[in-house]
């Protein structure tokens, strides 16, 4: 019998690494994650993989940090994993502004520590580690849309631009080194487990309690921005996809259509017979100091080279998270009724 397949990922913890687990664990990998300290829990999205470490199990945490050059070059040793996926990132564009120092250090500086880890222990063991790096759309920035693999970065924010960064030392690790190594170029991807400071989540959640009498308005920055919005759990299959390859390349993965966020919220409060004219406030507060306006993917090499197909258009994504953040908005209010009244969730995000 041949032993599984072993895979390591930074971000575990977050969207796309909740859904990536999964695809592993079903495909018999055993899947280590990189965790990061917090005060609080924060393995929620992946709480219900998760079994007890004194039991027999494919799931396997490990603390760690994309800023932290010595945990990674030891988890590398420990761990010997086939396939490395970084997820791991400060990932929100609006934040980036604030912290961008720190984005950096995390997006850019954490991508080549993991390549140079990636490096010595090959080095010393002869083994290859295939990493997939979790590249943006963003990083197309200003380039007029459809977006392919050819068409320049044109970045406009911090995360962007670290995201460049990174895209380039895999592409110079790869040519320099010989390293597999292959760059996802994904557009925006969604689902009930997304992040609730996206604008998608930040709707989803918002329409459901307005329906049921828990929250009043919504407010928004800019809703003029067109994103080619698909689902998380179609996404991860391409980054797979992308380890199994022959050769180490690049590629865009996008569902080819763009909305606007004004569309978007037609879609979502449509869905609840709302009127999101009368509900939804703009709020300058999350304008940006430079915005993105169009992203729609052409994802035609993917397709061909990997076989990769999308599953779930936009329509179907917003159905599938109002649908969810319903049974939790329902949830919320049977705890509100009986007195076990949360406190009001922050105007912060
Ligand atoms: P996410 O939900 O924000 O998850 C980010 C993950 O990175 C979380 O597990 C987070 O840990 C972890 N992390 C943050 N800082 C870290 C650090 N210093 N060291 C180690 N881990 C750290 O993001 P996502 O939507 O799953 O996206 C996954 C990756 O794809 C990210 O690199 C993102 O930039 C990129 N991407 C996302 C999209 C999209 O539309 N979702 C599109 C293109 C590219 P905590 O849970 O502790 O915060
Ligand atoms: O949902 P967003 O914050 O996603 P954004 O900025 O496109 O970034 C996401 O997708 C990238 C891929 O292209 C990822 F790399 C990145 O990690 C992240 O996952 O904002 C989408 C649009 C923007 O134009 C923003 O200005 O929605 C607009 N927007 C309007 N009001 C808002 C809001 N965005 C947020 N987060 N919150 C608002 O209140």
């Amino acid at each position: 019998m041949t032993a599984p397949r072993t895979a390591l990922i930074t971000g575990i913890t977050g969207q796309d690494g909740s859904y990536l687990t999964e695809l592993l664990l079903s495909k018999g990998y055993a899947v280590h994650g990189v965790v990061r300290r917090a005060s609080l829990f924060n393995t929620d999205r992946i709480d219900h993989l998760y079994v007890d470490p004194h039991q027999e199990s494919r799931i396997h945490l490990h603390y760690g940090d994309l800023t932290d050059s010595g945990a990674l070059r030891n988890l590398l040793e420990e761990v010997e994993p086939d396939e490395l996926y970084n997820l791991g990132a400060q990932s929100h564009v609006r934040v980036s502004f604030d912290q961008p120092e720190y984005t950096a250090d995390v997006v850019a500086l954490g991508v080549l520590r993991v390549l140079e880890a990636v490096r010595g222990h090959q080095r010393r063991t002869g083994r290859q580690v295939k990493v997939y790096q979790a590249g943006s759309s963003e990083m197309f920035g200003s380039a007029k849309p459809r977006q392919t693999e050819a068409t320049r970065f044109e970045p406009r924010s911090p995360y962007a631009c670290a995201k460049v960064f990174a895209h380039y030392q895999c592409v110079n690790h790869r040519e320099s080194y010989g390293l597999f190594i292959a760059n996802g170029v994904l557009f925006n991807h969604e689902s009930p487990r997304r992040g609730e400071t996206f604008v998608t989540r930040k709707i989803t959640r918002a329409a459901t309690r307005i329906k049921l009498g828990l929250q009043e308005k919504l407010y928004l920055g800019n809703l003029d921005a067109r994103r080619d919005w698909g689902f998380a759990g179609d996404y991860v299959e391409a980054m797979w996809r992308m380890l199994q390859a022959d050769r180490p390349d690049d590629y865009v993965v996008a569902t080819g259509e763009s909305i606007t966020i004004r569309a978007f919220l037609g879609l979502v409060f449509g869905a609840l017979d709302l009127d999101w004219e009368a509900l939804v406030e703009v709020d300058p507060r999350y304008f940006r100091p430079a915005e993105v306006d169009h992203l729609e993917g052409d994802s035609a090499k993917a397709r061909r080279l990997l076989g990769w197909a999308p599953t779930t258009d936009v329509r179907a994504l917003a159905k599938m998270m109002v649908e969810s953040d319903l049974r939790l908005a329902e949830r919320e209010l049977v705890l509100k009724r009986s007195g076990h009244e949360e406190a009001p969730r922050g105007g912060y995000r």
